[in-house]
């Protein structure tokens, strides 16, 4: 018997604006689309949602389809992402978890010890088959769109675990990492072996890019970052170094973890609004100073969508030009649409945004 590769369901699209972006080529316009696209924002989307709950729905191939197809169909944004959540794949493996309308993921029993990481369920390929499924169905539906798979790091996954659900100062999560670091790092590196399971599952099924959401990490400050999360962050980005799709690591509030997570292995960093894109390209520079020019990711405030007329369009005008300092732009907000964003002022920008000129200075 030879010893053959896995044969991915991978689209060759070799023009897509947002694959030559992100490889640091000039795409022929500039690549924009928005984290959480796929949302309340969207009438449509709450049509289908009516009656299923968050995890179902993760878990029902057609639906995952209908509804990551939905913002490509109406905003002719240059990529979909794939509708599902970072605790799918706890879920999965069998973590008692939910996630509660309006509030978020909540876990029955916080995992606080080093007993409580021992009995962690591990991920197995087969638990989350019916998001293989969906990216099947998904990749016959979007024609030449790229699709973006995803997976939360294992800072962000741990925060929830730790908590218990949404925190907003994490702070059994920082006394955890420092007070029994043997722990912590035990409990991240299954977090890690889970995030690059769920990659992985994504990546054979034929996604053409992934981003690995740190959402929380902009907590911490860039000593512990360094000491407690980059080492694990990094196993998962370089993990699939040889998978042949682009990685991109995105969190919030990390203006000065930027060198950083650029560093943990990515192709392109996302970038959030509290920090000029021309100084993020410069940090990231800096912190890789060999490396090829960084392409980032970002960073409009989602609450300027709210803004009417000239403010809103100077704002996209001014990311698109600072934009221009780095080695590719792909135009994101700097976090997820807002859940009462009127849904004609993203198929706006988008129209903004293709109607400047990609490419550097
Ligand atoms: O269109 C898309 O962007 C795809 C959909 C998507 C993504 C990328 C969802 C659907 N979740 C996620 C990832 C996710 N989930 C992240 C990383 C991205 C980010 O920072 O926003 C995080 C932190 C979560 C955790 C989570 N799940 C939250 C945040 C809670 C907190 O701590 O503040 C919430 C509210 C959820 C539920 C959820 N996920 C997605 C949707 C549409 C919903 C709401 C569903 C419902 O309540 O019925």
């Amino acid at each position: 018997m030879t010893n053959t590769a896995p044969v991915s369901a991978r689209r060759d699209l070799p023009e897509a604006p947002l694959l030559v972006a992100a490889h640091g080529g000039t795409p022929s316009r500039i690549p924009v689309w928005f984290m959480r696209q796929a949302g309340r924002s969207l009438p449509e989307y709450r049509r289908v949602r009516e009656g299923v709950a968050m995890l179902d729905a993760c878990m029902t191939p057609e639906l995952v389809c209908e509804i990551t197809a939905q913002p490509v169909r109406r905003h002719k944004v240059d990529a979909a992402i794939l509708f599902s959540d970072i605790v799918v794949p706890l879920k999965a493996a069998g973590v008692d978890l939910d996630i509660v309308p309006g509030t978020g993921p909540v876990v029955a029993s916080p995992v606080r010890s080093a007993r409580d990481v021992a009995a962690l369920p591990e991920l197995e390929p087969t638990q989350v088959a019916p998001v293989a499924e969906a990216i099947g169905l998904l990749l016959g539906e979007l024609g030449d769109t790229p699709l973006i798979g995803f997976a939360g790091a294992p800072f962000t996954l741990a925060s929830y675990l730790i908590e218990g659900g949404p925190s907003r100062n994490h702070e059994r999560t920082k006394a955890l990492m420092h007070s029994d670091p043997e722990t912590w790092h035990a409990l991240l590196g299954r977090l890690s072996d889970v995030a690059l399971g769920f990659l992985r599952v994504q990546i054979e099924a034929g996604v053409d890019a992934v981003q690995l959401f740190d959402s929380w990490s902009g907590a911490l400050s860039e000593r512990d970052y360094r000491e407690f999360v980059l080492p694990h962050s990094t196993r998962v980005l370089t993990g699939l170094a040889d998978a042949g799709v682009p990685r991109i690591h995105f969190g919030v509030g990390t203006g000065e973890l930027l060198g950083a997570m650029r560093q943990a292995g990515a192709d392109v960093v996302g970038v959030d609004w509290r920090i000029p894109l021309d100084t993020a390209v410069r940090r990231l520079r800096q912190a890789v100073p060999d490396g090829p020019a960084p392409v980032v990711q970002g960073n409009l405030d989602p609450a300027l969508l709210f803004a009417e007329g000239p403010a809103l369009e100077r704002e996209v005008n001014r990311i698109v030009a600072e934009g221009r300092a780095a080695g590719g732009h792909i135009f994101n907000l700097g976090h997820g649409v807002l859940p009462d964003t009127d849904p004609d002022v993203i198929t706006r920008v988008t129209e903004l945004v293709h109607g400047l000129q990609p490419g550097a200075e």
